[in-house]
């Protein structure tokens, strides 16, 4: 079953779940889509058709909800809402709204990460502190005095990043100081968009879009550059950063991936969500003889952890444990029926988890307090009280490896595929394989790498699942152009293949042979969400490797398939680095200029959004303050011939081709 935009956006279809069944890259999810409908158990494929069709207004953004007086759609019939707010304040308040959700989430996690930092530094619970490498580089970006004890410049550095969450004056933030590259200082600076902290941004975001607020779309986009640098530099950078103060920099690791590492006679505990602190603790625990042995005393052959989301990528590139699948995956992760507990902790949970893992027997486990789930159990971890992390780890691992005993084995099937995988490429990683930022610079000048682009963010049930994700990374190597990866994207490249070395074989010809000179995959998974920031760091050291500004490299961010409001901000931080964006399609940012299509009848014709947001985005106004830009493609194909195509005109300018 097909479906059309009921009021047509692009000239694009819904997927149906045949089309997915058609179109999705992994056999695996095929295999699993039909064994749960045999099963008889829902997954958002289904509940997607179900919600179709969807609201017009809503998937425009002319839909302002932002007080009681409302909702308003707002048309060309009736321009403004009920308090005279006009589609472009509309529209770019929900942008903005949307982009300061996704910065509380990921503010939310840095949270957790700084005060476990804090924990560990007071010796108040069994923490590690095993990044001295990153304590005493973060320290001395700080202006710190390093020569004192490890657990007081923790304690220091912590304090830091909490004060870039939480500022309320106007200073500058240390990690935009200590990382942003001076040409961006310089223009964020001109466009008065540099930010005080995560937190005011939030605050100043809400107070301009609430009723009787701003209503000039102009300050509202500039509030959407600021907010989505405070994003960047305090909840990326900070998140990742700090977790590697914790546990280490990942290193890279030769390892297996997808649904096939699940094993029927071991128990499988699946790690899901974004903050490692909670689940670093019960993989001690797992690996413990007395776990161990109670895992072997219930008839189990061993224990199986596998990763879900951005715990899972954060587990892969730290350990080399196996990653499963991604947000769209997660309720087929569980209709294997060889699941037998899965330990959530923050964002990206589906709420229908529970009611799946009722028709499977699989046992679902809370660990933050502010991502509950009815029926789970739950045993939170407050970095704020850790004192109980040791006890609650040991009682979380014996309560996962037990459920194994209650497994239903008429309904196991784990699909065979397995995949090859080399993960752990953090930003120390990539540099030491290629020699340093100056030798990527030479490599991109040469030619041999045509380009350097980011395929990131979640999956959409818009699109067919990860059938974008994959082609566009296919396209783009096979382009020339090196790819790195983060989130539910690199579970669908991860399980594509396209993460080993053997991938080498579908790239053109002269990044071939720097894969293979340096034995890396031309699709290098980075880490979860938060770990962006790998890319980022990558693209501003080559950038000044190269003696250019990032607008003038021969980047890309491509977001195949957004879908939580966190990528929104992931997006626009790039844009404010100068850093293009190709995106799957519209929602929340409105389409550029959608077209009729030849022949289409009256209802098929297509309305447009607004035209000062979109041609802000995609025109020439974002361009002319940041030097990038966004294309929207719905379409896998053309998205990677507009990204070869803006790659090109890069390297023409610059003379490099
Ligand atoms: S988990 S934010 S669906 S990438 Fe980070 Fe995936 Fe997007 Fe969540």
């Amino acid at each position: 079953m097909k479906y059309k935009y009921n009021v047509p956006i692009l000239n694009a279809e819904m997927p149906g779940k045949e089309d997915v069944q058609k179109l999705t890259p992994n056999p695996a999810t095929r295999e699993l889509l039909e064994k749960m409908a045999d099963d008889g158990c829902e997954t958002c494929f289904d509940r997607f058709e179900q919600q179709q069709p969807q609201c017009g207004f809503g998937l425009r953004g002319t839909c302002c909800r932002m007080c009681q007086w409302g909702p308003c759609r707002i048309s060309e019939k009736n321009p403004t809402g009920i308090c005279g707010k006009d589609q472009a304040s509309a529209i770019i308040g929900n942008l903005l709204r949307a982009l300061v959700a996704g910065l509380s989430a990921h503010a939310r996690h840095a949270h957790e990460i700084y005060l476990s930092i804090r924990a560990a530094a007071a010796g108040k619970a069994a923490i590690p502190l095993k990044g001295t490498e990153r304590l005493m580089d973060l320290a001395g970006r700080f202006g710190l005095d390093t020569t004192r004890p490890a657990s007081e410049l923790a304690d220091q550095v912590a304090g830091i990043l909490l004060f870039d969450l939480s500022r309320m004056e106007a200073e500058p933030m240390a990690m935009l100081a200590a990382y942003a590259p001076r040409e961006r200082r310089e223009t964020w600076e001109r466009l008065g968009v540099m930010p005080r902290s995560a937190a005011f941004e939030v605050m100043e975001a809400l107070h301009m879009t609430t009723l009787g607020g701003c209503s000039d779309w102009r300050a509202l986009a500039a509030q959407e550059l600021r907010a989505a640098l405070a994003y960047c530099y305090s909840t990326l950078f900070g998140s990742s950063l700090a977790t590697e103060i914790l546990y280490g920099i990942p290193q890279p690791r030769v390892t297996t991936v997808n649904y096939g590492v699940l094993k029927s006679d071991h128990v499988n505990i699946l790690v899901h969500g974004h903050s490692p602190v909670m689940v670093e603790k019960i993989l001690d625990k797992l690996n413990s003889a007395e776990i161990q042995a109670r895992a072997r005393e219930l008839g189990a052959a061993g224990i199986v952890v596998g990763g879900l989301c951005c715990t899972g990528d954060e587990l892969l590139a730290r350990y080399g444990i196996p990653t499963v699948t991604n947000i769209m995956g997660q309720e087929l992760a569980l209709g294997t029926g060889a699941v037998d507990a899965v330990v959530v902790d923050m964002q990206c949970v589906l709420p229908s988890l529970q009611q799946v893992a009722a028709c499977y027997g699989t046992r679902i486990i809370t660990t933050c307090a502010s991502n509950r789930i009815p029926g789970a159990v739950h045993i939170p971890f407050d970095p704020e009280n850790p004192e109980t992390l040791e006890d609650d780890a040991h009682k979380l691992a014996l309560l996962a490896v037990e459920a194994f005993a209650g497994r239903d084995r008429q309904r196991i099937r784990i699909p065979r595929e397995t995949t090859a995988a080399v993960s752990g490429w953090s930003y120390e990683a990539i540099m030491e394989r290629f020699g340093g930022p100056k030798q990527i610079a030479g490599l991109l000048r040469d030619g041999k790498i045509k380009g350097l682009a980011t395929v990131v963010g979640c999956n959409n049930p818009k699109v067919p699942y990860e059938y974008n994700h994959v082609t566009i990374t296919k396209k783009l190597i096979a382009g020339g152009i090196l790819v790195t990866t983060t989130g539910c994207s690199a579970h669908a490249l991860l399980n594509a293949g396209l993460c080993a070395p053997a991938a080498a074989e579908l790239a053109a010809p002269a990044l071939a042979e720097v894969c293979r000179e340096l034995d890396i995959p031309p699709v290098l998974a980075v880490g979860g969400c938060v770990d962006n920031t790998r890319t980022m760091r990558l693209f501003i050291d080559v950038a000044d490797a190269a003696g250019r500004s990032m607008p003038e490299m021969p980047y890309l961010f491509v977001g195949p398939e957004p879908g939580n409001e966190k990528t929104v901000g992931q997006g626009v931080s790039f844009l404010a680095h100068g850093v293009s964006n190709v995106i799957g399609f519209p929602a929340p940012i409105p389409v550029p200029l959608p077209r009729k299509p030849a022949g289409a009848a009256a209802e098929d014709d297509l309305e447009r959004g607004s035209n000062e947001i979109a041609d802000f985005f995609a025109g020439e106004g974002l361009r002319e303050k940041v030097g990038a830009k966004v294309y929207t493609e719905p379409y896998p194909e053309l998205a990677a011939q507009t990204a070869r195509l803006h790659i090109r005109r890069k390297r023409q300018a610059l003379g490099w081709d």
